[in-house]
């Protein structure tokens, strides 16, 4: 194994910290990954990316840096890589999804904060997230209120920290501020990098980006074979694999594990016995390592065939359509593709629940499994009218809302389980 000693220290990291990290995340991930029977060969490839996660492709962001590439990381969906990527730069999803360091997220946070924002400090003020340390620049968005102000307490802490204003209805006006402040993204972008964004440059990345979805939205596709040809776990850690990697190496390792499933498919193979209740979870993102739902779901004889989440399809479904040949027609299309997000921070929000149903039908799924995380607001709020709807066209739905800890595991295990026995009595 290559030590990275040295990288790590000259990027900041609390190195004894971070190497207690790696070995609590190596030690998860056999336990909950490498511990699943029949598992697609092509998932040998996410087991190498994760074991690199902060070793080889932080190595590729300090030698794109080196080239004079930019690195811009993000906390959202709506920051679009195919911008960042006009500039030559390399966009990167930050590290939110561990319960790490709350304590000294508390002295900075309410206590009643969602995890993943804790988790984003937990990593900040520990130094413990190489992504964080070689940003050139962080990306924050005015979206729930949580973050939205948790970006004012960050933004002393980190090197350089932008904040894009977002719309909260889908209006008219809502897609002309959201042009307009991609307009201005691409003025930071164009002057850090200090490369002037053409309709060439945009073409290039969305075509790179839209490579790296329709892999996914192919993935996505698959899923709907009974039995399912691959679990919701190794789903969700390609979904998340997604932020990290590097974009086309990311696109032709989904393409090849596509082809493995088709076969499988072909051939009636797959990870659980076909039959085996199958759920859809819808609700906030899963960033990495937020294994804990997925991991009790699974382990309770269902399996997850589809993520109605910014880790999942919300995040991945639409494709960028180019028109025009100018940057600003260009623009148009790229606003028009994020616009489409339905993220509970939007009013009203009706699309998301439309789109839960149609995945259930489209994925043969017995259930909905509702997943907020506490303190989440938006999500929180929505669920309660989204179990109603679902119920209403005969969808089965549980609510769950819990945090990164492993404390109430036993609860949700209870929960499941009764819930799995309501499918399986459908
Ligand atoms: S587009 S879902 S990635 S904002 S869990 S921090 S909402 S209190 S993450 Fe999100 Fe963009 Fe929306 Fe998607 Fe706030 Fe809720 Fe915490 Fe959340």
């Amino acid at each position: 194994m290559t030590d990275y000693t040295e990288m790590w220290t000259s990027l900041g990291l609390d190195v004894d910290g971070h190497n207690a990290l790696l070995a609590g995340l190596g030690k998860a991930y056999t336990d909950i990954f490498l511990s699943q029977k029949d598992r697609p060969e092509g998932m040998k490839y996410f087991d190498f990316v994760m074991s690199e996660v902060h070793g080889l492709r932080i190595k590729e962001l300090v030698d794109a840096k080196a080239e004079g590439r930019k690195v811009i990381g993000s906390y959202c969906v709506f920051v679009p890589e195919e911008l960042v990527l006009a500039v030559d730069g390399v966009a990167v999803g930050l590290c939110a999804g561990a319960e790490l360091n709350f304590e000294a997220a508390e002295t900075l946070l309410p206590r009643n904060t969602c995890s993943l924002i804790k988790s984003a400090f937990g990593f900040k003020l520990g130094k413990l997230c190489p992504y964080v340390e070689s940003c050139d620049v962080i990306v924050g968005e005015n979206t729930c209120d949580g973050k939205k102000k948790a970006y004012e307490i960050l933004g002393p802490l980190v090197k350089d920290l932008y904040v894009m204003d977002l719309p909260q209805t889908k209006s008219e006006m809502g897609k002309k501020l959201l042009k307009e402040e991609y307009r201005k993204f691409i003025a930071k972008l164009e002057h850090v990098s200090g490369k002037k964004v053409t309709p060439a440059s945009l073409k290039k990345g969305i075509e790179i980006v839209n490579a790296k979805r329709k892999a996914v939205i192919r993935l996505a596709t698959i899923r709907a074979a009974d039995p399912a040809p691959i679990s919701g776990l190794d789903s969700l850690l390609v979904n998340q694999v997604f932020f990290h990697d590097d974009p086309v190496r990311f696109t032709d390792a989904v393409n090849k594990l596509c082809d493995e499933l088709e076969e499988r498919v072909k051939h009636h193979k797959g990870v659980f016995p076909k039959g085996t209740t199958r759920v859809i979870v819808s609700g906030c993102p899963m960033a990495v390592p937020n294994w804990k739902l997925p991991m009790l779901i699974e382990s309770g004889n269902a399996v997850i065939v589809g993520e109605e989440s910014c880790v999942g399809e919300r995040g991945t479904r639409w494709l960028t359509e180019v028109k025009g040949n100018t940057v600003d027609a260009i623009l148009d299309a790229i606003t028009d593709r994020y616009f489409n997000i339905d993220c509970a921070v939007f009013t009203p929000n009706p699309s998301r629940v439309n789109y839960v149903k149609e995945m259930t039908k489209k994925l043969h799924a017995d259930g909905v499994i509702h997943y907020s995380l506490q303190f989440c607001q938006p999500y929180i709020m929505e669920s309660g009218p989204v179990e109603k709807e679902l119920e209403k066209s005969g969808i089965p739905t549980l609510r769950l809302e819990t945090d990164y800890s492993l404390e109430d595991a036993g609860q949700l295990k209870t929960r499941l389980e009764a819930f799995n026995e309501r499918l399986k009595r459908k």
